[in-house]
């Protein structure tokens, strides 16, 4: 039986690849952080919080992670903890350096000393190529970051090609574009949306607030993109690759087409807050994934509208649960905007 470590199983892709592995019949170890409130409710939502092993550790702390591979002594290390969210990386750079950077150093170090034979996938990212980009964007494109989450993550790029080079380790750079899923957390905007338009059309809320609407992104579903991490570490060599649907679009699009799901007009609720509008954004991103298409056999299924609407169904389904009284695994409660709609309607 084959073993995985995952770091960052309680993130979106974390607890889509815990499912993926799990059902290719792998042991799985998932790497989480010490949290003063748990959040395991992906996990749960997926159903294999009580499959996987859990290990605490963090990804700044070197001992940490040298405990958790000598526990779960994997054949694969899925690196997928990150400081994820690009905004908060502006407020919080030095520890998005730290984790999102360092992280990947202070594994490949442990896994050079212990085991040089784990493979290793890297959750490389397209704001690697920052802005200013034009055309379909491949791996040879080069990379200009524009946040310093995106130079967190191109030292951490730059470090697994030198330790395939220096130590010949196996570790692969999967460069994912945006990949979106009804498990994405709330702050990112295509989930912002979804959650938003479903509050609209059951009278919970009135309006939403975003920023920058002119942002082009290549959104894919999240689970299509699972399948290509575990691709890379199943090839002969380790190589770099990007995943992507080939399409782009803006927010305005993203946001016109999720109220229209509900059959309401964006523009009647939809307003510009300045709060949301970062230092620095990459207004154009469309990948190329025809490396992958050509080496993995690897394409999306899911395309934009059949996203959008997946995810619109899935929160409009969750708020009216919420609001029949029913008890299931979320992250709405923990915001407290979220918190406060859902104690009004306990006390209306
Ligand atoms: P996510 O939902 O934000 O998950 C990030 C995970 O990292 C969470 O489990 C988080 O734990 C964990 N984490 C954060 N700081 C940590 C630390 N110091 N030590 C240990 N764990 C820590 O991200 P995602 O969307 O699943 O993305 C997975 C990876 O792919 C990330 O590295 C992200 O940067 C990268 N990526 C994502 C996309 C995308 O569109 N989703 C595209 C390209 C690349 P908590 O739950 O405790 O916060
Ligand atoms: O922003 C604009 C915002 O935060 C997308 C991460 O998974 O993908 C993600 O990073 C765009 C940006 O994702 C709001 O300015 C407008 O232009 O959903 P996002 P991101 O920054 O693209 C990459 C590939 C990763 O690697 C990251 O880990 O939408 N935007 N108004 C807004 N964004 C947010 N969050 N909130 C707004 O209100």
């Amino acid at each position: 039986m084959k073993r995985a470590l995952i770091t960052g199983v309680t993130g979106q892709d974390g607890a889509y690849l815990s499912k993926f592995l799990l059902d290719k019949g792998y042991k799985v170890f998932g790497m989480y952080r010490r949290t003063a409130n748990p959040n395991f409710w992906k996990l749960q939502t997926l159903n294999c919080l009580d499959k996987i092993h859990l290990i605490p550790a963090d990804l700044s702390d070197a001992s940490s992670i040298l405990e958790a591979i000598r526990i779960s002594e994997p054949d694969e290390i899925y690196n997928l903890a990150a400081q994820s969210f690009v905004e908060a990386s502006f407020a919080q750079p030095l520890s998005t350096a730290d984790i999102t950077g360092l992280g990947l150093l202070r594994i490949l170090e442990k896994v050079r000393q212990i085991n040089p034979n784990i493979k290793v996938y890297q959750a490389s990212t397209s704001e690697l190529y920052g802005d200013g980009q034009k055309g379909l964007l491949n791996e040879d494109t080069p990379f200009a970051p524009s946040s310093p989450y995106a130079s967190a993550k191109l030292f951490a790029y730059h470090t697994a090609k030198n330790y395939r080079r220096s130590y010949g380790i196996f570790v692969c750079n999967g460069i994912l574009f945006n990949h979106e899923s009804p498990l994405r957390s709330l702050e990112f905007v295509t989930r912002k949306i979804t959650n938003s338009v479903a509050k609209i059309k059951l009278g919970l809320e009135k309006e939403l607030k975003l920023g920058n609407l002119e942002a082009k992104r290549d959104w894919g579903y999240a689970l299509d993109y699972i399948e290509c991490m575990w691709l890379m570490l199943q090839q002969d060599e380790p190589d770099d690759y990007v995943i992507a649907t080939g399409e782009t679009h803006s927010v305005k699009e993203f946001a016109q087409e999720a109220f229209n799901v509900l059959g309401l007009n964006w523009e009647e609720y939809v307003k510009v807050d300045s709060k949301f509008i970062r230092p620095e954004d990459v207004m154009y991103l469309q990948g190329d994934y025809s490396k992958a298409k050509n080496k993995l056999g690897w394409e999306p299924k899911v395309k934009f509208k059949e996203l959008v609407k997946m995810m619109v169904d899935e929160d409009y389904k969750k708020w009216q649960d919420c609001l029949a009284g029913k008890q299931f695994p979320w992250d709405a409660p923990y915001y407290v905007s979220d918190l406060n709609i859902i104690s009004r309607t306990k006390r209306a």
